[in-house]
């Protein structure tokens, strides 16, 4: 497919076609981790919750770095239609597969970005697109580290309790591998 650039645009139609599905991809991650963590707190999870509230919002930042780029880019940045989200979970278990799922698929979609990019030499986007790596490879890391504490605590007993305080600490932890890193 020919790539058009015009003078007012940086951005050729068919990169701003995939940002924009990305775009779309981020909010669906946002409205998926309210969902859940409605979930969660409607089940006595408190602390699973109040990292889901955080991790929403995290996710509609991602989403709005994208706007941006794109529009300042002389791109039109488009609000998605966000349909079909889950709203009842079986288990807790459940919820943290379904976002390491969720997560796998987000790299996906950001990999496939970047390699248009680097073969139609779009340089900027690239580079741009290089924070969305690196946030993705740690977002996986989080997801793993969540499975983790569920097989290592184990959910009988007072497990599911423990494991639900262990997981309201996720963000806490992530920050500090950050700044030791
Ligand atoms: Fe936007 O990082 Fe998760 O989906």
């Amino acid at each position: 497919m020919k790539e058009i650039i015009t003078p007012k645009r940086s951005l050729s139609e068919e990169t701003e076609r995939l940002l924009n599905e990305q775009i779309m991809m981020e909010g669906k991650s946002s409205a998926y981790y309210l969902s859940m963590a409605s979930w969660c707190e409607t089940q006595g999870y408190t602390h699973s919750a109040k990292f889901l509230y955080t991790h929403s919002d995290e996710e509609r930042g991602h989403m709005l770095k994208l706007f941006r780029y794109i529009n300042e880019a002389g791109g039109h940045a488009l609000q998605p239609e966000i349909t079909d989200i889950k709203h009842s979970f079986s288990s807790l278990r459940d919820v943290f597969d379904l976002i390491l799922e969720h997560e796998l698929q987000v790299t996906q979609s950001i990999h496939k970005i970047v390699d248009h990019c680097f073969s139609t030499k779009d340089f900027t986007t690239f580079n741009f697109l290089q924070w969305f790596v690196i946030e993705q490879r740690e977002e996986e890391t989080l997801a793993r580290r969540a499975l983790e504490i569920f097989n290592i605590i184990g959910e009988e007993g007072i497990g599911l309790w423990t494991i639900d305080q262990e997981l309201g600490k996720l963000h806490d932890t992530d920050k500090e591998a950050e700044e030791g890193a």
